[in-house]
């Protein structure tokens, strides 16, 4: 049968998407990390203020090709991006819940060289690791940064790799966030699928390259913000990502997301410049971003200008 859903409205499209998606594996053990992170944070206040609260999602998502996976198609994200910015965020008060790509950039280690894991440690004489002196300051201030995070109750770390436990942890965590109203927020950084093969219509084994070259027709995803915004979390903050190659049709593709999606603001940038250079745009609004200097992260005046931003939306009646 041909999976195609063409016919069916977006809400439809929406249900046989999470109808036939795989079975998220630990989904009790999220359930109850959310529910323990969410409780512990409702009742927490920042000067005062009930604690705000978002969600980052980071990296990109991948499609499987086959149900017993070896192949797959990925999305452009080091996932650097959300990492950073849930630094920033954190910084200004929020309780992160950072949904992120297995293997991609983690909080607090932007700052750390790309050098090999084993290359920051070394044996002492007497058979001790200790870390090398070169990386000593760098690596004390991540890990004080991330367990002061963590064991404070600011940051829950919720790894995904596929399109199918990227949506459904997106739809657990938005229904959780619901209950802050407009305090929660979401960051939509991740690069997600467009294009995806529906569970049902996968091949179970790897795909033989002796039956030749492949023919392959791919569904579109459903477009979850638009349901993210009218049923899973309706009062909060949302945030999305536009990522574009051609420079003429950027704004115009952001404008475009920003109305059809209802989103709050649209961050929009180019594949060559986005770690110098994005475009906030809002209703009324267009804000150009470029980082101060070449050791700074733009994340940083990003979530300066959201957080501004995420204040007056609490202001309004
Ligand atoms: C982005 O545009 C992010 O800024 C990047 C960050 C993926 C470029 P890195 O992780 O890169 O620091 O290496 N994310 C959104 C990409 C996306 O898939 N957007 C969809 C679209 O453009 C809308 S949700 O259609």
């Amino acid at each position: 049968m041909d999976s195609s859903t063409q016919s069916e409205s977006p809400e439809e499209e929406v249900r046989s998407f999470f109808d036939s998606a795989p079975h998220l594996k630990n989904s009790d053990l999220i359930t109850q990390r959310l529910k323990d992170f969410v409780d512990k944070n409702s009742h927490a206040s920042e000067n005062g203020k009930p604690r705000r609260i978002v969600c980052v999602t980071s990296g990109g998502t991948t499609v499987p090709l086959e149900q017993r996976c070896v192949r797959y198609i990925d999305n452009f994200s080091s996932g650097h991006r959300g990492a950073a910015s849930t630094e920033y965020f954190v910084r200004a008060g929020y309780a992160v819940i950072f949904l992120y790509r297995r293997g991609s950039c983690q909080p607090y280690c932007t700052y750390l060289p790309e050098d090999s894991f084993l290359d920051f440690f070394e044996l002492s004489e007497d058979s001790t690791i200790q870390v090398r002196q070169s990386h000593s300051a760098v690596v004390k201030k991540s890990i004080r940064d991330y367990h002061a995070a963590v064991d404070h109750g600011f940051l829950l770390e919720l790894p995904f790799t596929t399109i199918f436990e990227y949506l459904q942890i997106l739809q657990m965590v938005a229904t959780s966030i619901s209950h802050f109203g407009s305090h929660g927020m979401f960051y939509l950084a991740a690069a997600v699928s467009d294009f995806y093969v529906p569970w049902n219509d996968m091949a179970e084994h790897k795909i033989q390259s002796a039956s030749g070259p492949l023919d392959m027709r791919l569904t579109q995803v459903p477009k979850m913000l638009s349901v993210l915004r009218k049923e899973w979390a309706p009062s909060a903050f949302c945030v999305s990502f536009k990522l574009e190659t051609d420079p003429d049709i950027l704004l115009k593709k952001a404008d475009a997301a920003l109305n059809k999606y209802q989103m709050h603001v649209v961050v929009a940038n180019l594949l060559a410049t986005y770690k110098q250079e994005v475009v906030a745009v809002t209703k009324s609004q267009r804000t150009t971003i470029r980082k101060h200097s070449q050791e700074a992260h733009v994340e940083e005046q990003i979530i300066e200008l959201l957080v501004e931003k995420h204040a007056d939306y609490l202001e309004q009646p």
